[in-house]
Parts: structure tokens; sequence; C-alpha cells
């Protein structure tokens, strides 16, 4: 492990989580080349207007990922058990946001988590937002408790063109960051990848970028350290609490 950067005891930590580290816990990414674009188009299942032209097609493509995801919650991987051991032994905050819809933070231990593109195991109302909780296939006939109407359930996750959850929360946490870590994401969607830009502009923050290549703005973070996210992300963490 190189000599690296090693905050104040006391200091705020902001993680950035993506696909990359849920892939050793067996889900798919979606930008590598077998991941998940490779099989099938964004416009096709992941925007609003493929929900409102082919609500059938995109139910069948969230409920083959939810039944996928189920198996794998109950598999965190050494990457999500070392960011709960890092939060419960840090000093200061830890905030873990991730972009993944998998349970897998969650079930590793972490407790301070914002969801920002949402998660499979809930449905929203299209006519009233009420959310539920959602185990099973999802469909057109599916009648949400909160209006009685059939039609309007969808998978509670963002789509492109749409807000992304909790931003506020977001905002302040970046504001108050001195260490950011982007971990397993390739920084191509927005704005989760310009996060590392925002904690820059402030100017207090460490920007360090674990992946298991160079991502797409790699140059952006002050240090990277490259690798499968199960070796990488333990060791800094062994790191960053040897300093305590
Ligand atoms: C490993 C590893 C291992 C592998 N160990 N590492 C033009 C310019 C700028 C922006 C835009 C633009 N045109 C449109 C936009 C906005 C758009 C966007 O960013 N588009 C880009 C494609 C250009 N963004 C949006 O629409 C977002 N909303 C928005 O912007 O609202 C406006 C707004 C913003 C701010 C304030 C107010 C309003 C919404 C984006 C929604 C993304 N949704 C998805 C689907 C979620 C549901 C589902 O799961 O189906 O979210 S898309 C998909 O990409 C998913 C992911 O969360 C997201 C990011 O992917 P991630 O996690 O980075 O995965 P990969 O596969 O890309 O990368 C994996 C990485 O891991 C790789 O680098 C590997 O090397 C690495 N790796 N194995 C370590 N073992
Ligand atoms: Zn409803």
């Amino acid at each position: 492990m190189p000599q690296s950067f090693t905050p104040e005891k006391n200091s705020n930590i902001v993680i950035l989580t993506g696909a990359g580290t849920s892939q050793e816990s067996g889900l798919e990414t979606f930008r590598d080349p077998d991941g998940i674009w490779s099989k099938v188009r964004i416009e096709d299942v992941a925007t609003p207007e493929a929900f409102a032209k082919d609500p059938d097609a995109v139910h069948d493509f969230y409920n083959m990922r939810r039944a996928r995801h189920r198996v794998a919650t109950a598999n965190p991987n050494p990457a999500h058990l070392a960011l709960a051991r890092l939060e419960a032994q840090w000093v200061g905050e830890v905030t873990v946001i991730t972009q993944n819809v998998d349970l897998l933070h969650e079930s590793g231990g972490t407790q301070n988590l914002i969801h920002m593109h949402g998660v499979h195991s809930k449905a929203r109302c299209n006519h009233c937002q009420y959310i539920v909780e959602w185990q099973g296939d999802m469909s057109t006939a599916d009648v949400c408790d909160g209006c009685s109407c059939a039609g309007g359930l969808r998978p509670h996750v963002v789509w492109f063109g749409e807000t992304p959850l909790e931003l506020d929360r977001i905002q302040g946490a970046l504001l108050e960051c001195d260490l950011f870590l982007s971990i397993g994401t390739s920084g191509n969607v927005y704005p989760a990848a310009g996060f590392v830009s925002v904690v820059q502009q402030v100017g207090r923050a460490h920007t360090v970028e674990l992946n298991l290549e160079p991502s797409l703005g790699a140059d952006k973070f002050d240090e990277g350290r490259y690798g499968p996210a199960t070796a990488i992300v333990p060791a800094y963490v062994d790191h960053l609490l040897e300093s305590l």
C-alpha cells in the first residue's frame, strides 16, 4: 500500500459508490463490456418514456433484476463490510451515497446511507406517488394501495431524465466533506460524476478514486487506487483506521 494522505481523526468522509462495488457479490455492472447496457438499450428500459410506451417490457427487465438482487442481498462482499467497519469506528461522520439500487450496503451494516438512484425493493405509484415495499414481480395489473388504481406502479428507481433522490442531503454532505472517496463507478452519469468537482470547488477535501481501472474522470481526483473493490477498499479502510 503506497504512503498517502491521512485525514484528521474527526474529519467527515463522504463515499460515493457505484456498480463496481457490488460486482463481486454477483451483480452486473452497466458499462463494462458484458454489462447491462451491452444487452438492453437505455432508451427501452431506463427512461420514463420507455415505461409510458411499453410498461410490460420495463416490468420484465426490472422483475429479472429484482430477482437477482434478492439473492445477492444476502451476500455483501468485503468492500461493503469494510465501509460499514469504517462508519462504526471512525470518529467523524461517514456518509455513503450509493448509485446502486441493491441493498448490499444495508446488509453489510452501513447505516448513514443515501440511495440517490432509488432501490429495487420498492414500488412507486405514477398516479399518487405512494411508495411501498415490493419483493416479487410487478405488473400493470397491480393495484396501488394509495389510490386504488392499477397501472401506475413502477420500480422506485431513478431513470434518465428524472431527478435523483435526496439531493439536498447530498449537497450538505459534500459541502462538509474532508475526504471524498469514489468507489466502483465509471463517472459517466451526472450529477454523481460531478460530485468530485463540487467538493474540489469547496476546496477542503482530499479526493480518492478506488476502481478496477481509471474512470472517465480519473484526472479530477487527487489520488487513485486501482484493483478489485474487495481488495482495495478493505486495504484503504485499514489505512484510514490505522491513523486513529
Ligand atoms: C469495478 C469492479 C470491481 C467493475 N471492483 N471496480 C449531458 C451531459 C451531462 C449530463 C447529461 C447529459 N445528458 C443528459 C444528462 C443527464 C443524465 C446523464 O448523466 N447522462 C449521461 C449518460 C451523459 N443524468 C440523468 O438523467 C440523471 N438525472 C438528472 O441529471 O436530473 C437532473 C438534475 C440533476 C441535478 C439536480 C437536479 C436535477 C439521472 C440518472 C439516472 C441513472 N439511472 C441508472 C439506472 C438506475 C436503475 C437501474 O438500476 O436500472 O443508474 S443508469 C445506471 O448508471 C445506474 C447507475 O447507478 C448509473 C451509474 O453507473 P455506475 O454505477 O457508474 O456503473 P458502471 O457500469 O458505469 O461503472 C462500473 C465501474 O466499476 C467501472 O468503472 C468498472 O471499471 C468498475 N468495476 N468491476 C472495482 N470488481
Ligand atoms: Zn397510487
